[in-house]
């Protein structure tokens, strides 16, 4: 991942043949890459773009020139949209850039562009395919083309052939990058079976969190439980902080549109753009910013000019985008901040968005010495104040588009912020051990437990702190002596574990109760008469897969030890999960698979269980995972629902 995590941003590219109708069909104009779904265009129909694809205007090298120029690191290009459409000549179907006149292969020309302008290489390719006959399910609307010889398996051997063609003989391909995973054909195992795939082939390849179904909807990270994908992919949104020790990119359009859309005036100014990929840097993650080209193989101007704009900022400001790491600093007020190590020192960059009309910007929690402080090639002088560091900048903003400060620090960078204090959970039955995080070795972390203020005189926080009984913690950082940064407060609840109910044999299993139907929210079902009603050993048989329609699940949790357990459930579209009469995580609403988690304290013995669930239309899932807090996750499988009193432990 090194290189990944270096290089911050990269050019997504979204071509084909969708780029001729250029976003226009019978009256409506705001089509894009999914046009044959959203125009319902029949298939014969959309074929007919084949006979017209030939870009003549393609110039790979003029492509990874303008990428190279705008400070992109590396470039991602679709090889086959939804559509099936290839931009490489497959040897396993000829609906593809070698059964067009064209034929050129834009796969190969563009590896071997990117190469020689020293540019990672990776290819888009979408698992959903409109057009392979063995690809399952069809678009809801096309009815004309049947499904009896479908057969999926034979799809994915398509799927996994071009993989291979692609992986073979296009040279060192740096990212896999995945796409349309969330179709309920597509399963964990095809995700593993992929990914490994993949790295057979190319064990340095880089592969995203949509080869597998751990993605979180449009949020893009991947959900616990074990799935694969080397770094998670937010989409059209950016992070709202950075995730330590999480590898994530966002890809985000420059207008409203993936593919070429000739109507779509909606362009970010580059202002904006540049502003998205600080923030994105300022959180430790990479930017994968799109362009998509006409049909005739040229970028539209807006896009170019885009382009040439970011690339003349990153010429000045580059270093502080890339081989940087996540901001030091909570959130700024008035920008953001990347850091990186530079020898014995730290050089911070603060991008300000908002140039102070006082010319005084504050910059929180400095506990290093200032060596050098620079706007460009202007001095800053800085002093102190109880909140850090005061600098006082030029009246005008030092650069039209996104001014950048650099700051540098002797050694190790230490800042002053919130120690943290750490714990399983914060509510517990018996003891509770909590541990406190200073920001730096350098900081110690001192406490009260009488919601006082923590003075140099209060106990340094130990190891581990035990608590039998509900505490607040109240603790702060202290640099040689003298308390730092901002104080945290925590309070940590002993609470009655739920008692178990009394059942001799509870029934194993869970009994599901199905109601059809089109929610947009779990329905009341109480005194509804169920549509169909059956046992299952647990939510992996006869998992959920319809579309318009709710289920109740209701069963017993043997729950093997008192304790407090984390119950994390995912769901597409709504859910909830209740247990011993509380609700321990309420998932209600539409949304993609996406998970959410829930705490609650029980005692050992046997718990009444409640899954509701409803799926309206296009995918859908129902997992549920369970650990002592703290623990690591496993599924709630048919031995927790069953005779036995071992719910996590062996089954007997
Ligand atoms: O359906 C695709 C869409 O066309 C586009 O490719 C984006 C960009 O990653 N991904 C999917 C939507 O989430």
């Amino acid at each position: 991942m090194a290189w990944w995590r270096e290089a911050r941003f990269g050019l997504f590219l979204h071509w084909g043949l969708y780029a001729l109708p250029a976003g226009a069909w019978q009256g409506k104009t705001d089509y894009g890459e999914w046009i044959r779904d959203s125009a319902r265009i029949p298939l014969g129909e959309y074929e007919k773009f084949r006979e017209q694809w030939n870009p003549t205007g393609f110039d790979a090298d003029a492509w990874a020139r303008m990428a190279k120029a705008a400070g992109m690191r590396y470039v991602v290009i679709t090889t086959k949209h939804h559509d099936g459409f290839g931009l490489f000549d497959s040897q396993l179907t000829d609906w593809d850039v070698g059964g067009s006149p064209w034929r050129r292969d834009a796969i190969a020309e563009l590896g071997a562009a990117c190469r020689r302008h020293g540019l990672r290489f990776g290819l888009y390719h979408s698992i959903m395919d409109w057009h392979h006959p063995d690809y399952l399910p069809r678009r809801g609307w096309e009815t004309d083309r049947g499904t009896d010889d479908a057969r999926f398996s034979r799809y994915l051997d398509f799927l996994h052939g071009q993989v291979k063609e692609l992986l073979t003989a296009y040279g060192k391909i740096d990212v896999m990058w995945f796409d349309g995973e969330w179709e309920a054909t597509w399963n964990h195992t095809h995700g593993q079976a992929l990914y490994h795939l993949c790295r057979s082939l190319q064990p340095d390849v880089l592969v995203n969190n949509r080869v597998d179904v751990g993605r979180a909807g449009m949020a893009g990270m991947t959900k616990g439980g074990g799935y694969v994908g080397d770094f998670g992919t937010p989409e059209q949104e950016v992070p709202a902080a950075g995730l330590p020790g999480v590898d994530w990119e966002s890809c985000m359009t420059m207008n409203r549109h993936w593919g070429w859309n000739a109507a779509d005036t909606a362009w970010k100014s580059p202002t904006e753009l540049i502003r998205t990929l600080v923030d994105v840097a300022s959180k430790g993650g990479n930017l994968l910013l799109n362009v998509g080209p006409r049909a005739d193989g040229t970028f539209p101007e807006l896009a170019v000019e885009r382009l040439a704009a970011i690339g003349a900022w990153m010429d000045r400001h580059g270093e502080s985008i890339h081989g940087t790491q996540a901001s030091l600093f909570g959130a700024l007020p008035w920008g953001r901040s990347t850091w990186r190590r530079d020898g014995d020192h730290t050089r911070v960059f603060l991008q300000v968005f908002d140039w102070p009309a006082d010319g005084v910007l504050h910059v929180p929690g400095v506990g290093n010495a200032v060596t050098a402080a620079r706007a460009g090639d202007v001095e800053i002088t800085c002093s102190r104040d109880a909140d850090g560091l005061r600098m006082l900048l030029p009246r005008e903003p030092t650069d039209p588009l996104c001014p950048v400060i650099t700051l540098d620090l002797a050694g190790e960078p230490i800042v002053y912020r919130q120690p943290e204090l750490l714990a399983a959970a914060p509510i517990f039955t018996d003891t509770l051990h909590v541990r406190a995080k200073a920001p730096h070795a350098d900081l110690e972390v001192r406490y009260t437990l009488d919601d006082k203020e923590p003075a140099a005189n209060s106990p340094r926080f130990p190891d581990s702190l035990l608590l039998t009984a509900t505490t607040t913690i109240t603790a702060r950082t202290f640099h040689r002596g003298a308390a730092v940064g901002p104080k945290a407060s925590r309070t940590f609840e002993r609470v009655a574990p739920a008692p178990p109910v009394e059942i001799a044999n509870p029934p194993a299993g869970l009994q599901c109760d199905v109601w059809r139907g089109s929610f947009d929210v779990l329905p009341a079902v109480a005194d509804r008469t169920a549509d169909a009603t059956f046992r299952v050993a647990d939510l992996d048989e006869r998992a959920p897969a319809a579309e318009f329609e709710a289920r109740r699940y209701r069963g017993f949790l043997h729950v093997p030890e008192t304790a407090v357990y984390e119950f994390a459930l995912t769901s597409d579209d709504g859910s909830r999960l209740s247990i011993a009469g509380q609700v321990v995580v309420d998932h209600d609403g539409l949304h993609g698979a996406e998970e959410k988690t829930g705490l609650i304290a029980l005692a050992a013995g046997v718990h009444p269980l409640t899954i509701d669930w409803f799926n309206k239309a296009g995918g859908a899932a129902l997992q549920l995972t369970w650990a002592p807090a703290g623990g690591a996750h496993e599924p709630v499988r048919g031995r927790a629902l069953g005779h036995t009193h071992d719910g996590r432990g062996d089954a007997r």
